[in-house]
């Protein structure tokens, strides 16, 4: 029964998809400028164009710092060597994105008729244009985005040639893989008419075009492997978070409301995290951002970046199967000594800049303490923020013993429903898509070069040293 049913959804959509694609490179919205994010971007770029120019013969020789060997061995914690212009991290303060702290965008930025938090086109509109969008241009980006979210069928039947135990993040990024297929980049590019001052130009639409795709390739993952392959078509009268929460299965107005907030803070962290570094050193090779953004979520899927948020949950499931929700201080304390003690870390806290709480904890607690203040995990997560700390502190290396966004985000989502941990980094990388192919397209449109660092090897610099002693 569940067999014909997912079956016949999966055709549903297919031929929806099939529909929407042969209208999807041939109809623009008939909106006036304004309303127009290209257009927009069109105006905005040659100023940003001309700034880029003048600060490279004005101040292309000032240095910004020394490199020491201790960052060339440290993974280049320090060292600033790269161009991002949608955010910026402060190591205190946590990430502004376009000169706005989170608590900013939560008042500035609209949000849905019945909610309170962002609309992650919002913030999208913002990334790209540096301005706060009205209500009318969320509303066209929305529209926009759901117009182009149709995927081709061949990209389930890639995810289907996995087996349905795969890692939610393969499956995603076979996916992503997949769309590449209809790259406007890769087609313009081949075809050889294209200038490189309009790069940009099909990078946008590849941007926009996998930006508006990755929920439905997303939530096709989850409902494959959790819920028999019964697929849930979007819904183009929905925004962005609402819609890939519909698609996952979750229609609850406060689901939503996290889901929005939940894209809008993790979509993007500077240039240096390794997912956005990724991408955008991918990028640098002119590979078309559906190609620089799978590589993103290869390194997204490691458990010291984006799959800390899966690990954080299977371990606060550990601490309760082993002693219970209502836990004590001292016998947490106990565990957290005994994770250390085997050589792991303690996922969720630490970071390789912020010195402080992550702001996007903090908001994500709020956000708790507003919707479900007597949730035994939520309590068990406050309880870790007095626990943990103290002891990263006094295990004398850890530089930043305080919680990151991870430590936070699985009980959020455990608590609507969603309570498959290993699913969660995809979560993310759907997030995630908004900052770095904001930042491709800025990529292409300020002609930013190859990226190609020089590396040295031991003999170089026990050489150096020796010369320079
Ligand atoms: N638990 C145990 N040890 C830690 C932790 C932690 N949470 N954080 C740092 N350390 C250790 C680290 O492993 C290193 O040990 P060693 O010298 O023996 O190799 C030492 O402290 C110094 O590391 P730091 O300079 O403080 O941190 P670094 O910049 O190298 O790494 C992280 C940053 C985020 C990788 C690290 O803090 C960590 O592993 N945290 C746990 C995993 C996690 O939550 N990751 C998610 C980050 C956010 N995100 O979404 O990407
Ligand atoms: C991120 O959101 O990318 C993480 O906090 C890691 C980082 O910024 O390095």
């Amino acid at each position: 029964m569940v067999f014909f049913r997912s079956l016949s959804a999966i055709s549903r959509l297919r031929s929806r998809a099939v529909q929407q694609s042969s209208l999807s490179n041939s109809v623009r919205w008939l909106h006036s400028s304004e309303l127009d994010l290209k257009s927009q971007m069109q105006e905005i770029i040659p100023e940003q164009q001309d700034r880029l120019k003048k600060l490279k013969s004005e101040h292309g020789k000032v240095p910004l710092g020394n490199i020491t060997v201790d960052m060339v061995l440290g993974g280049m914690r320090g060292m600033t060597g790269l161009l991002w212009e949608t955010s910026l991290l402060d190591a205190d303060e946590g990430i502004r994105f376009r000169g706005m702290s989170i608590p900013e965008c939560q008042k500035v930025l609209p949000s849905a008729e019945s909610g309170e938090e962002p609309l992650p086109e919002g913030l999208l509109w913002l990334l790209l244009t540096g301005k706060v969008p009205n209500k009318e241009q969320v509303n066209a980006l929305s529209k926009e985005l759901a117009h182009r979210a149709a995927v081709p069928d061949y990209v389930f039947k890639a995810i289907d040639a996995l087996p349905s135990t795969a890692h939610p993040m393969t499956q995603f990024a076979s996916g992503v893989m997949a769309l590449q297929v209809q790259s406007e980049f890769q087609k313009a590019y081949e075809q050889g008419d294209i200038h490189k001052s309009k790069y940009w130009e099909p990078t946008f639409e590849d941007a926009l075009n996998l930006i508006a795709r990755v929920p439905v390739v997303a939530s096709y993952v989850y409902r494959r492997m959790y819920k028999d392959g019964s697929i849930i078509p979007l819904d183009d009268s929905l925004d962005y978070g609402a819609n890939f929460s519909h698609m996952l299965g979750f229609d609850s107005p406060q689901m939503k409301e996290l889901m929005r907030l939940y894209i809008t803070i993790h979509s993007d962290h500077e240039g240096g995290n390794v997912s956005a570094h990724a991408g955008h050193l991918v990028g640098s090779a002119l590979s078309d951002p559906y190609l620089s953004f799978a590589a993103a979520l290869n390194g997204l899927a490691g458990p010291l970046h984006g799959l800390a948020n899966q690990e954080v949950l299977l371990w606060i499931k550990s601490v309760v199967e082993e002693c219970g929700e209502n836990i004590s201080k001292e016998q947490l304390k106990d565990y957290v000594w005994k994770t250390l003690n085997s050589g792991k870390v303690v996922p969720g806290y630490g970071h390789g800049v912020l010195r402080k709480t992550d702001p996007r904890y903090i908001c994500q607690r709020e956000f708790a303490l507003k919707h479900l203040p007597d949730d035994p995990l939520f309590q068990l997560v406050s309880k870790l923020y007095e626990v943990v700390p103290p002891i990263l502190t006094e295990l004398g290396k850890v530089k930043n013993p305080w919680p990151n966004v991870d430590a936070h985000s699985g009980v959020l989502l455990n608590y609507y429903g969603l309570t498959e941990a290993r699913y969660y980094t995809v979560l993310f990388g759907v997030s995630r898509s908004l900052g770095i192919c904001s930042q491709l397209i800025w990529d292409r449109a300020l002609g930013l070069p190859l990226e190609r660092p020089k590396s040295v090897n031991m003999d170089w610099l026990d050489n150096f040293m020796r010369l320079n002693r």
